[in-house]
């Protein structure tokens, strides 16, 4: 790994703010990709919390500090993720299900998306059903994003009441989150699934086009 990414990596596994933003802009003027950053710098870094929380090795406190830190260096990564694009590609309404806190995963599906010329609507994290139902008018498609096996089930609550509204097949739902599978998805009558920001943005197009 690149010096300078290696740097982001551990900026963020010890929440170290200021090391992390000097270390994204050094990076970003130095020309390494912002997809080298994310990728290698970024995600990786958090997947690294995430071992060490299940390891017993941290605890919330620092599990907050380094999202803390990868939110600052996300910010200034945000304007290489976007791209200008005039023609919108569709809106999307994104919120993190009921329950749920987490939402880097849904917010960087968000920065991806509007980076490919979507409208995005950001209905926040604990977003009830209802919330759903209400952004579905304005709408072509509605994603979902959970990171906790308890709130997973909470996406299908989504899914029923978008149904109950009558709000579907018109608005399209995705899904995803680290819990969240293929399966899982096709389970609870979700339209797609994608394992990554990237692939949400490709779902997002052909659930659209085909439409
Ligand atoms: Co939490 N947490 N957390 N946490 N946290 C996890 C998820 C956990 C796996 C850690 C672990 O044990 N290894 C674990 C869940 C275990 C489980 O459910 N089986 C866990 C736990 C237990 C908890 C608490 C219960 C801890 C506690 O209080 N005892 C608590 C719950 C709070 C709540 O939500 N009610 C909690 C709290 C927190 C913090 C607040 C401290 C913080 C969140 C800060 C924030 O988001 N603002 C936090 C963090 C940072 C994590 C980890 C370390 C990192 C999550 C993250 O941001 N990853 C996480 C461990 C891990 O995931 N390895 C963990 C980076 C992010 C970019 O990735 O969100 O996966 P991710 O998004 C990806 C894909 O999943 C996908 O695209 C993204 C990137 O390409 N994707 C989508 C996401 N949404 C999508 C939607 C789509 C498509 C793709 O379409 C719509």
């Amino acid at each position: 790994m690149d010096n300078i990414v290696q740097k982001i990596f551990q900026g963020i596994v010890d929440g170290q703010q200021d090391v992390v933003a000097q270390a994204v802009d050094a990076a970003l003027e130095s020309g390494v990709p912002a997809r080298t950053i994310l990728d290698e710098g970024m995600l990786a870094a958090m997947a690294e919390v995430g071992r060490q929380f299940e390891d017993g090795e941290c605890y919330v406190p620092e599990m907050m500090v380094s999202a803390r830190a990868m939110k600052l260096g996300l910010a200034r990564l945000q304007p290489r993720l976007k791209q200008t694009d005039s023609q919108s590609a569709g809106t999307v309404a994104l919120g993190t299900v009921k329950g749920d806190l987490h939402d880097m995963g849904k917010n960087l599906v968000g920065m991806m998306l509007e980076g490919a010329g979507f409208k995005v609507k950001d209905l926040g994290v604990d977003v009830s059903p209802e919330t759903f139902v209400a952004a579905a008018d304005d709408a072509d498609v509605i994603g979902l994003s959970a990171l906790l096996t308890t709130t997973m089930g909470h996406m299908k609550d989504a899914l029923n009441a978008l149904d109950a509204a009558g709000k579907r097949p018109k608005v399209k739902v995705i899904v995803g989150g680290a819990p969240v599978t293929e399966d899982f998805a096709r389970g609870i009558g979700a339209d797609g699934y994608a394992a990554d920001a990237s692939r949400a943005v490709a779902l997002a197009k052909s659930l659209i086009s085909s439409s």
